[in-house]
């Protein structure tokens, strides 16, 4: 395979990078049609690009880069049910979950649109029955309580829109999620549930995750130990899974279970079966809006030319300040305190989705791929790591993203808040000189020596990229229209990467290791055992642990 790097846009692309060195990206807005020329819209999302080091001339050279790639074809083989996933030999086709537009797709040549909305309505069926308060519990109160065990992808995505929908969530029903394999998440949650009125979810693509399947199982035993029995387990357990076996084993019947296929990936699953917890908290109709904002977006990606394509734009912009200006890092900042989880939902998506580095072919990427994702909302980080951002020595971009309108407005906060989203990207890019600091510290009447030792301290070099993304209002739709301009960008990048942004070994290796540990590990109040073939500093450590376990007193 010929790697992106050796043809003729790219290398074009380095050397336009450099031409770009020595000029300031304030200094392209003497073009007036620049910001009207680098923004663009669709499905309820606009994006402006226009803050980023780029001029029309790198914009068409990163168009020929996607041209190469072939992003066009990819499209195509992905939404016609390819294997694209070839490391796990399977399809990828999340957009099949969502789609509206009655088109078919097709999995080893058999039709699976007709599963997908059979599975679809009976999630409904079943989100309307916990609305009308006709899930009974046990002692025959209506349940109002889901817990929600899952990991990754069987958590993120269902725990960031429960988020997110917040203003849409059904009068007196709650949501909770439990993760960690760290006993205390649990613990915590139960102590905040009522037995009779809660229902467990169990959701887990594989149903053999060791952090499920270990909450699952205590989560079982707390319910047998306070008033329930194992026949009543099934009023209060349900799962979500491709594993129909593991399911039937651990108890759960097959009414109980809501399906999804191997071609979902994980982190690309909220929008199947694993999206219970958002039909239960924001009711049928509204999960139902958020697929249906994510189909619009789909629509736009798959029909859009490139030049005219939102999340292909997106992610050529990423590319370009990857690769070309060197930001190795990216931040997520949304402007809205219900995304507050947006920024790790993201940072799965995308690290565990392009943090990569062997190309399709086995061979070793020659160029930088995934960034590093971060982020906070705004305000808030910029109390905390903004300042690196501005004034640090690695160049970060950065998408800011904020409704212009807020979904529950309170005095004039949301134009506070507005004003530091529109204010942080302008800072970010225009900086403050040497000489404007002086005149600032001379107006406000500095001696000559104090300005001279604190004036470099408030110099900010600007040129910091940046891409604003607005929506009219934080809605289920304009939701799912942004989560799916995000794995369409994700999924642009790894081809142009020439990666597989669908597979993820790099998780497996801990995970091994941790099977291996395990046994080691002493009982409280146990014996220790002597510690062999690891290295010496993690036998050291568990020699140390079970040091302090073994003469640790048992409750
Ligand atoms: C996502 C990953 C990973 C996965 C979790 C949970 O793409 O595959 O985050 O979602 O490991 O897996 P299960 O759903 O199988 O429990």
């Amino acid at each position: 395979m010929v790697s992106i790097i050796e043809s003729g846009p790219w290398r074009d692309l380095a050397a336009r990078a450099e031409e770009l060195k020595t000029v300031r990206t304030a200094s392209l807005f003497a073009d007036e049609g620049r910001a009207s020329a680098f923004s663009i819209e669709a499905a309820g999302v606009f994006l402006d690009y226009s803050k980023n080091k780029i001029d029309p001339e790198t914009m068409e050279l990163l168009l020929g880069l996607a041209d190469k790639a072939d992003i066009c074809g990819a499209i195509k083989r992905m939404i016609s049910g390819d294997k694209i996933n070839v490391t796990e030999n399977r399809s990828v086709l999340h957009i099949a979950l969502r789609d509206y537009a009655a088109r078919t797709y097709h999995v080893d040549g058999e039709d699976v649109s007709q599963a997908v909305r059979l599975e679809r309505e009976r999630m409904a069926a079943f989100a309307k029955r916990f609305e009308a308060d006709s899930l009974l519990g046990y002692g025959g109160a209506p349940i109002d309580t889901i817990v929600n065990i899952g990991i990754g992808g069987s958590d993120l995505g269902p725990l960031m829109a429960v988020e997110a929908l917040r203003p849409y969530w059904l009068p007196g029903k709650r949501s909770r999620f439990v993760s960690n394999v760290d006993g205390q998440h649990l613990s915590d949650i139960l102590a905040e549930c009522d037995p009779a009125r809660t229902l467990f979810i169990i959701a887990s693509k594989t149903f053999t995750t060791q952090e499920t399947m270990t909450n699952a199982a205590s989560a079982r035993a707390w319910f047998l130990e306070n008033g329930g029995d194992e026949e009543t387990v099934a009023q209060h357990f349900i799962a979500l899974s491709t594993n129909e076996i593991a399911v039937a084993d651990f108890g759960i019947a097959p009414e109980n279970m809501f399906v999804f296929w191997d071609w979902v990936g994980g982190r690309y699953s909220m929008w199947s079966a694993i999206g219970m917890a958002i039909a239960l908290q924001v009711g049928a109709d509204n999960f139902e809006r958020l697929l249906r904002g994510a189909h619009a977006m789909d629509e736009h990606f798959r029909e859009a030319p490139i030049r005219e394509n939102l999340p292909v734009i997106l992610a050529l912009v990423g590319i370009w300040n990857r690769n070309f200006i060197g930001a190795a890092a990216h931040a997520i900042l949304p402007y809205d305190q219900h995304l507050h989880r947006l920024p790790a939902y993201l940072q799965q998506a995308d690290m565990e989705s392009n943090g990569k580095s062997v190309l399709l072919d086995g061979s070793r990427t020659q160029t930088g791929t995934g960034p590093i994702l971060f982020g906070e909302p705004g305000t808030n980080g910029q109390h905390a790591f903004y300042q690196l951002m501005h004034q640090g020595t690695d160049t970060i971009s950065a998408d800011f993203i904020a409704p212009a309108l807020s979904a529950t407005p309170l005095a004039d906060h949301h134009e506070k808040l507005l004003a530091n989203f529109l204010a942080q990207t302008e800072a970010l890019m225009i900086g403050r000189d040497f000489k404007a600091v002086c005149k600032e510290l001379e107006a406000l009447e500095y001696p000559a020596d104090q300005i001279e030792q604190i004036a470099p301290h408030r110099v900010f070099d600007g040129d910091r990229p940046t891409n604003s993304i607005l929506i009219e209002r934080l809605t289920p739709e304009t939701l799912g229209a942004l989560i799916a301009m995000y794995e369409h960008k994700i999924f642009c990048q790894g081809v142009i990467w020439g990666i597989n942004s669908f597979d993820q070994w790099g998780v497996e290796l801990g995970k091994t290791l941790a099977k291996r540990i395990l046994p080691k590990i002493a009982n409280i109040g146990g014996e220790v055992l002597p510690i062999s073939d690891h290295d010496g500093s993690t036998a050291r450590l568990i020699n140390r642990v079970n040091t302090i376990r073994s003469q640790a007193e048992t409750d």
